[in-house]
This record gives structure tokens, C-alpha cells and sequence, in this order.
């Protein structure tokens, strides 16, 4: 995996650690109910790295957009992956005890909580949607959300991952780029095409990024998968390996894998060509995607 020089991380470093910080000062905000439902629900956003969200706020910043709407965009995304998360880890999904280094909504709460928190924050995001002052580009954002998450987008992913655990044959190539494109690269498309849809602009060079971006995500999860270490990675690793899944390593082999991932971080940069220097922040992100530890 390439190395990333030390100022370039420093500075994605910093932009992430802003979006972080605004996105989380917004959720206080805007989920400060008292009881133990609102409690679970912002237990299940932090924590995390909040890539989708710093990714809707680099797309908005890129096209001028409004910051207290892109910040509501930025808060509904990482409401809709928490609630993935909450759910993918139920004994019914993948049955985790850890995420992020902490119990898994279900072991610090139970099933049923989790199940709720995780149902409460699909619904939030929509209505953090609603809410936001987005003008007359409100709705293709709104539903781009729902078809990102949906039936033919997140949750078809999910549907086509479990599907395969009592398949007789091992998935191809082909079916394991259409299961991660749907299970975690809708969501990062929606993420970063999110400030050319509410601009009403063209949104084509973002989506090329996206598409690169959300496969050489994948991939760098099927490395750590293999390569990580449990305490920074923060939840259970060799997963995959051991449960005989298919996955980009298993099928490329690690090395032909770690080059397919650095070679979509490349096409990934090369799609933000239009935007110039301005978009410098987002090939850091690309560059973060493939040589992060967690
Ligand atoms: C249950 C409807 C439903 C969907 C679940 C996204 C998903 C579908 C499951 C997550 C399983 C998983 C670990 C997928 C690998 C890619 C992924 C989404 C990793 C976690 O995303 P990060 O690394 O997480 O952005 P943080 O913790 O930083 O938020």
C-alpha cells in the first residue's frame, strides 16, 4: 500500500477531524432527547470515522452549498450507516460484539433496542432531510437516499451477502463487485455526489470518484479483514477467512488485491481532475481509504 506523505495526511487528518467535530456538535444538537432510545441512537453514530459525512461536506464545499444544509445531509448519512451497523451486528446478521472498540448496541442495550435505535435513525434521517433548507434540489437528494439504502441499493447488498453464506458455489468477481457496489458503495456515491445534487450541477466527475472510491473502500476492508489488528481495527477480524467467504482477497490473492485498491485510489484522483486544487481534500480521502487501520 503506498505510503501517504506526512503532510498530506496531516491535512486530511485535520479536515476529518472538523467534519467529525461539526457533524457530532450538529447530532447534540439535533438528538438531545433524554431517554434511553435517543441515548442508543447517538451511542451508534459516534465512534466512527464519519467518512460519508466528511465526504458530503467536501462535495457541498466544492459547489457552493449552503453549510447548515450540507451539515443536515452530513448528519443524515451517518444516521442511515449507524443504523447498518446497528443492525449488520444483531445475532440474526453477522452476530458482533464489537464495533469500534466498544459493545455492539444490542450487547450494551439488547435485541430490541437495537433493533428500534436502528429503525429511529433511518427514519431521522429522512426527516434531518426534510429539514434542511435545501431549495428546489431537496427531492432527487431525498430519494437518491432512499434508493442508495434501499431495496436495490444497501439492503439488496445485505440480502445478496447473506444469500451467499448458503450458496454451493463461492461468488465470481463479477457478483462480488455488484454485492460491495450495493452494500457499501451506494451509500459513499450518495455521500460524495451529495453537493453537485443539491447545487442542481452536473454530477459526473464526483460519481467516477465514488464508484473508485467505494470499491478501493471495500477492498482495504477485505486487506484489514486479513491484515488488520483487532484492537486498532476495533471490532473482530479474520472473519471473513475463517467463515470460507468470498471476498476481493480471497478471489485476487492479497498482493493483486492491495494493487487493484491503489489503483482505484488513482482512478478515484484522476476523476476529480475538473475541480482542480479545490478538490485536493478528497484525493487525500482517497489516498486515507486504502491505507487506513481501521
Ligand atoms: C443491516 C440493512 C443492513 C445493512 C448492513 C453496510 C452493511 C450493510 C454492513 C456493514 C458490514 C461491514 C463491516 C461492511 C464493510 C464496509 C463497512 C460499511 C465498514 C464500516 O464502515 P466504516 O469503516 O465504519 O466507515 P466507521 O466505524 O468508521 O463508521
Amino acid at each position: 500500500m503506498a505510503a501517504v506523505g506526512s503532510d498530506q495526511t496531516r491535512r486530511f487528518a485535520d479536515a476529518l477531524a472538523e467534519a467529525q467535530s461539526r457533524i457530532t456538535h450538529h447530532m447534540d444538537g439535533r438528538l438531545a432527547g433524554h431517554d434511553e432510545l435517543h441515548a442508543a441512537m447517538r451511542y451508534a453514530i459516534l465512534g466512527g470515522k464519519m467518512l460519508r459525512g466528511f465526504l458530503v461536506l467536501e462535495s457541498a464545499r466544492l459547489h457552493g452549498v449552503d453549510e447548515a444544509a450540507a451539515l443536515e445531509a452530513a448528519l443524515a448519512i451517518e444516521c442511515i450507516h449507524a443504523y447498518s451497523l446497528v443492525h449488520d451486528d444483531l445475532p440474526c446478521m453477522d452476530d458482533d460484539d464489537l464495533r469500534r472498540g466498544q459493545p455492539t448496541v444490542h450487547r450494551k442495550w439488547d435485541e430490541g433496542m437495537a433493533v428500534l435505535a436502528g429503525d429511529s435513525l433511518q427514519s431521522f434521517a429522512f426527516e434531518l432531510l426534510a429539514d434542511a433548507k435545501i431549495g428546489p434540489h431537496a427531492l432527487p437528494l431525498i430519494r437518491g437516499l432512499a434508493q442508495a439504502s434501499g431495496k436495490d441499493g444497501m439492503v439488496s447488498g445485505q440480502m445478496l451477502d447473506i444469500a451467499a453464506e448458503s450458496a454451493t458455489q463461492p461468488l465470481s468477481l463479477d457478483q462480488i463487485t455488484k454485492l460491495q457496489s450495493r452494500k457499501t458503495g451506494c451509500l459513499i456515491s450518495w455521500s460524495a455526489t451529495a453537493g453537485a445534487v443539491m447545487a442542481g450541477a452536473d454530477d459526473g466527475a464526483l460519481r467516477r470518484y465514488a464508484e473508485a472510491l467505494g470499491l478501493a473502500f471495500q477492498i482495504a476492508d477485505d486487506i484489514l479483514d486479513v491484515e488488520g489488528d483487532a484492537a486498532k481495527v476495533g471490532k473482530a477480524v479474520r472473519k471473513d477467512a475463517d467463515a470460507g467467504k468470498a471476498t476481493f482477497v480471497s478471489l485476487l490473492g492479497l498482493e493483486t488485491a492491495k494493487e487493484r485498491a491503489q489503483m482505484l485510489m488513482e482512478q478515484a484522483c484522476d476523476a476529480l481532475t475538473p475541480y482542480g486544487p479545490a478538490a485536493e481534500t478528497l484525493k487525500e480521502a482517497a489516498r486515507f481509504v486504502i491505507s487506513r487501520e481501521s
